[in-house]
């Protein structure tokens, strides 16, 4: 693919192409959007494809061409690649280990099980079963929230105290697709954290143009 000189991010209203979006306004990346509608022309979809053969938002492409696929990866590259933000520790540092792990942990067991409940037909062969799975799903998003609630300290708002870094932006999308009322009951150190994030321009901006609420 031909370097366009700038960035380019396949995004979709209400997806995690909105943590992109936060991100790139918090750093100040210009980002040409393409913006890819849920009822998109046949030829726009097989043209997505051909970026991202998984079909799936967010998408970044690099100025030089790469294609970046999965929202952690794209987050840790925007911040590795324009350190004055300090949106993220030095690679290498036993901090960068522990974001890095949290962030991880939201993606792999947060993330997923939030499209288990959002798609449950895709994770059984027996569509009957689909509320079930959507019902564990929830119950695993829940667990794992708990368990993030007891690493975040009065120290905070954010898991690095008052710094606020990717993986705070991350949890801050996952808090929107989840149950803030449970997590108000629950896990408030996690609610605060999403506030504190939301009042953030950049987030603001973002959580607006995707009509979260
Ligand atoms: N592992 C991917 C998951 C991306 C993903 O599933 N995005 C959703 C929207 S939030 C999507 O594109 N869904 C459309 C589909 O899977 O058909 C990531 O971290 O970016």
């Amino acid at each position: 693919m031909a370097a366009t000189g700038r960035y380019l991010l396949y995004t979709r209203k209400g997806t995690a192409g909105a943590a992109i979006e936060a991100a790139a306004g918090e750093c100040g990346i210009a980002l040409d959007l393409v913006e890819v509608p849920r009822e998109c022309p046949p030829d726009d979809w097989a043209a997505f494809l051909r970026v991202n053969p998984r079909g799936q938002f967010p998408t970044l492409v690099h100025p030089d061409g790469t294609v970046i696929t999965e929202s952690t990866a794209i987050l840790v590259h925007l911040a590795d690649s324009h350190p004055g933000c300090g949106l993220i520790p030095a690679p290498g540092s036993s901090a960068r280990a522990f974001h890095d792990r949290w962030l991880a942990f939201f993606q792999v067991n947060v993330y997923e099980a939030i499209l288990r409940a959002e798609y449950p037909d895709r994770y059984t062969a027996l569509p009957d079963h689909a509320p079930e799975v959507r019902n564990a799903a929830q119950g695993y998003i829940r667990q794992h929230f708990a368990l993030f609630e007891t690493v975040l300290t009065d120290d905070g708002p954010f898991l690095l105290g008052q710094r606020f870094q990717m993986v705070d932006l991350f949890v801050w999308l996952m808090v929107w697709w989840s149950d803030r009322g449970w997590l108000a009951r629950e896990c408030p150190r996690v609610l605060r954290l999403w506030e504190a994030a939301s009042s953030r321009p950049a987030l603001a901006a973002a959580a607006r143009r995707h009509g979260f609420s």
